[in-house]
């Protein structure tokens, strides 16, 4: 290949990617691991457009030893010849100027990359390299950019090839990412949602670091979706999928649900054109609307309704569904800061009508399925018409004392009324409960101590932690309900924070919590309300005249740095629980907002979630352990020095 002058479009191109380093969080959300993987999810897209085109079965990320991450698919390979207005390859356009893919792109469907991705050239500005690898028309053809997307070797062929594809492999740039560790686990569950949702194209990801490896192919597409997340659930019917091609608006939808029992949640989830539309739209809407229209007006047809009629969360308890929705280019509209919404007005329609007409038809033809689901729905009816009267009366009369008083035997209040303000720390333990409550600022931090023991069953059936005294007071504590009638507006505590000991015990109650709140108190944790405390795992303690001075670490990396600060006259103590520190001690490591180090528990992502409620309920201790270290980013725990008097 010729080598090029140095043009002013080049300059403009570089002042574009200079930008992109400038600014990152404005391109890809944040300089942490959530904006290190979306330079992983730039590229991917690209190929799973390819894919979505109708072009290569096989797309393959890898995780390489050297930090890079490589992304091969086997569609027709990005344009290597020159594009007319620019005088250069379009494979270059595409890694040097921002938004350029779509311009190669006449899709019908836009999916990721050409909806609101930004594009290729953002991964390439952020990377320390970039390696791209072109196989098309008999030929490999191949360039590199460097130092944020400098081009340092330009296209050139470099052999022969009856393959086709694209392989593009990039090292992020360490001096922009706070972590540049790529995780296992994000990366698998995203390439597992792709999966679900084109069914027939595998994904499989390598992890050349720790040899893991998975394929993801779905051949029933939403249908296993479905399965999969209801995996540890009780269905009361088989999952159950619609698809229809709309002939005026040409719209694509496909629907596929499930009824579970003991489920008092709704899990919908929705996307267009792959992407997913996390703050729902018109067509999670219309979804709404028709399948309680559907539900209501079979169960009236049937004479099971005895004149009530039932609303759309009667109908939605227990419901697991995903809809997924392929809109042609102009008829897109999208809504909300992050865009993660559908604005289409006719997708409402579309999709109501839709599952309107199937669902009755299926209502029609599966008699006693449908008995199940009403049966269901009028249940749900009835435990919320006694809910919500429970509560009223709870409110007018004194009740509400009374269950303090009762309370106050394990409960050690905060003394502020200011609700949000204050934090329960859940403790595991007579005695760490003790010392938190001789360790707790009493104006903002409750205490309640669990005893730990009735709680430690090792078969997990939900029905029976409700009936548990320990889960029943938790209840009353937060002061909200649970369940359908859990209204987030009455919570008495902003925080509510889970402390056990770092052990497998610590570990099995933090997971009977999470599991509880997940099923009955779920937005407590979509609401970003409950963490973890980390207390320390060491504390190194010298003698330093008449004080004793403590520096504590939590992970042994730490605790070798403390150890040398320390000295050889130093003493290393390993907490095997909390009851091992004194309450001053407990306070400064583990309570104090100023000092303490807390996770919040974040499980939005649908899979992690079904996935980390297995791992956490498994009785496998030393994969929770892995867990807990691939999950908990201990690069913000930091050791730090307090004198003791
Ligand atoms: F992200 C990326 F741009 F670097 C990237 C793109 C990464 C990977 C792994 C694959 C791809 C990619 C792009 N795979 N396939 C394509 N296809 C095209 O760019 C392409 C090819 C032909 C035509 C055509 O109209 O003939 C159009 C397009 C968009």
């Amino acid at each position: 290949m010729a080598e090029r002058q140095y043009t002013a479009n080049d300059i403009h191109i570089l002042q574009g990617l200079e930008g992109v380093r400038k600014r990152p969080a404005m391109y890809i959300g944040s300089t942490n691991s959530s904006g290190l993987h979306h330079l992983v999810w730039e590229v991917v897209d690209n190929a799973v457009d390819e894919a979505l085109s109708g072009y290569g079965k096989n797309i393959t990320v890898t995780l390489h030893k050297d930090g890079s991450c490589s992304v091969l698919d086997e569609g027709r390979g990005i344009p290597v010849g020159i594009n007319k207005e620019t005088g250069r390859p379009g494979v270059e356009i595409v890694f040097t100027e921002l938004h350029a893919g779509g311009k190669f792109n006449s899709q019908v469907y836009k999916s990721a990359g050409g909806l609101h991705g930004v594009g290729a050239s953002v991964t390439n500005a952020l990377s320390e390299w970039c390696d791209v690898t072109v196989y098309q028309n008999g030929g490999i053809y191949h360039l590199r950019f460097e130092n944020g997307g400098h081009l340092v070797t330009p296209l050139e062929q470099i052999g022969d090839s009856k393959k086709h594809g694209t392989l593009v492999r990039f090292k992020p740039d360490a001096t922009i990412f706070s972590t540049v560790d790529f995780k296992y686990d994000t990366i698998a569950s995203h390439l597992q949602e792709s999966a679900f949702l084109m069914k027939g194209v595998r994904f499989i990801i390598i992890d050349e670091r720790s040899g893991d490896k998975q394929e993801f192919f779905y051949q029933n597409g939403l249908v296993e979706y479905i399965t999969n997340l209801n995996e540890e659930k009780k269905p009361i019917i088989d999952v159950v999928n619609f698809s229809e091609v709309d002939a005026v608006t040409n719209i694509e939808t496909e629907i596929a649900l499930q009824f579970c029992y003991e489920d008092y949640n709704e899990t919908i989830y929705s996307y267009v054109n792959n992407v997913k539309t996390s703050d729902g739209g018109t067509h999670e809407s219309g979804f709404r609307t028709g399948i309680t229209r559907a539900v209501n007006d079979f169960a009236e047809m049937v004479g099971m309704l005895k004149g009530k009629k039932l609303e759309g969360s009667d109908v939605r308890e227990g419901l697991t569904a995903i809809i997924s929705l392929k809109v042609p280019e102009e008829l897109l509209e999208f809504e909300g800061q992050t865009k993660g919404k559908l604005g289409t007005p006719v997708a409402n329609s579309v999709v109501s009508n839709l599952i309107y007409n199937k669902f009755t038809y299926y209502l029609t033809e599966n008699k006693e399925m449908a008995m199940r689901i009403i049966k269901k729905c009028v249940d749900s009816q009835q435990a919320r018409i006694a809910a919500r009267k429970a509560k009223e009366e709870a409110r007018s009369s004194k009740k509400a004392n009374k269950q303090e008083v009762i309370l106050s035997d394990k409960l050690t209040p905060a003394q502020s009324k200011d609700y949000l303000k204050n934090e329960l720390f859940i403790v595991e333990g007579d005695s760490a409960g003790g010392t938190a409550k001789k360790g707790r600022d009493r104006i903002h931090q409750a205490i309640l101590p669990l005893r730990g023991k009735p709680l430690n069953t090792d078969s997990i059936s939900l029905d029976k932690l409700l009936h548990n005294e320990e889960i029943a007071t938790i209840i009353n504590t937060i002061g909200a309900g649970f369940g359908q009638s859990f209204d987030i507006e009455d919570i008495k505590y902003g925080k509510i924070i889970i402390m056990t000991d770092a052990d497998t015990d610590g570990a099995h109650i933090q997971t009977l919590l999470l599991t509880f709140f997940y099923h009955y108190m779920r937005q407590l944790i979509t609401s970003g309300h409950i963490y973890i405390a980390v207390p320390p795992l060491y504390s190194v303690s010298k003698q330093d005249g008449k004080r004793v001075i403590h520096e504590y670490a939590w992970d042994d990396e730490t605790l070798a740095k403390a150890k040398k600060k320390m000295g050889a006259a130093s003493k290393v103590q390993r907490y095997k629980g909390l009851g091992e520190m004194d309450a001053i001690q407990l306070k400064e490591t583990t309570m104090d907002p100023k000092t303490r180090f807390l996770i919040q528990v974040d499980i939005n992502d649908p899979f992690l979630v079904e996935k980390r409620v297995k791992i956490l309920m498994g009785n496998d201790a030393s994969i929770r352990r892995k867990w807990v270290e691939e999950n908990v980013d201990f690069n913000s725990v930091d050791t730090f020095m307090k004198e003791v008097k």
